[in-house]
């Protein structure tokens, strides 16, 4: 029986290289023989994906808790299939989980322990790895400021969430650097649930 494959997840604020680092990993533990999947959350192709996409393009107004309950629901919908994939032995790279949920909710002023009961029960990450890029810099990279949240006010009470979150099992990777350093650092972090032939 194939031994159960991990979970980790990459987090951080809008445009800290999440989408490059995740696929990346997942390219390199792929080319390592390990079978690797990659989870972008919120998934946008679902029926509550789609409401979450219409929220973040301004095109359907959602209270604050609301939306929240839709970005766990999205995760919810995943964790049949995540688990099954565990089992199967397939490792996955999550862009963005749990913790987004309560960063980003906690910088709209909610409740943290009311945010987090929603997400209990879903597959623990055995590995957080956090893209640690100030406001400022993401700010600076292209496609910035397309979407609800993309605003460097709302972005530093991300930042300041995250940042609160943060525990010693964390690990946390300065994102302001080229992401060839980046990812190498990724790399050496996921071998801690990861081996690597
Ligand atoms: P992304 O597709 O990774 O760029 O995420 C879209 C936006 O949604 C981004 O501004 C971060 C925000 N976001 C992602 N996950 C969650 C979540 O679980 N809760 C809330 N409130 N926002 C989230």
């Amino acid at each position: 029986m194939a031994s159960r494959g991990a979970l980790i997840a990459i987090e951080g604020c809008d445009r800290s290289g999440k989408s490059t680092q995740a696929a990346l990993l997942v390219q390199r533990l792929r080319d390592a023989g390990v079978p690797t999947e990659l989870v972008k959350f919120p998934d946008r192709t679902t029926v509550i994906g789609k409401i979450i996409d219409r929220h973040l393009k301004g095109d359907a107004e959602l209270d604050d808790h609301s939306i929240h309950l839709l970005f766990s629901a999205n995760r919810w919908g995943f964790k049949a299939w995540m688990e099954r994939q565990q089992r199967a032995g397939v490792t996955l790279v999550l862009d963005r989980y749990v913790h987004s949920g309560l960063a980003y909710s906690m910088a709209r002023g909610l409740d943290v322990e009311w945010c987090r009961a929603t997400d209990i029960g879903l597959p623990h990450p055995d590995l957080v790895i956090y893209l640690d890029a100030p406001p400022t810099v993401a700010a600076g990279r292209s496609g910035y400021g397309a979407e609800l949240y993309e605003n460097v006010e709302l972005q530093q009470r991300v930042y300041n969430a995250f940042a609160e979150l943060q525990d010693a099992s964390w690990v946390v990777l300065d994102a302001s650097l080229p992401p060839e350093n980046v990812a190498k650092d990724v790399l050496v972090a996921a071998q801690r649930c990861v081996s690597l032939p």
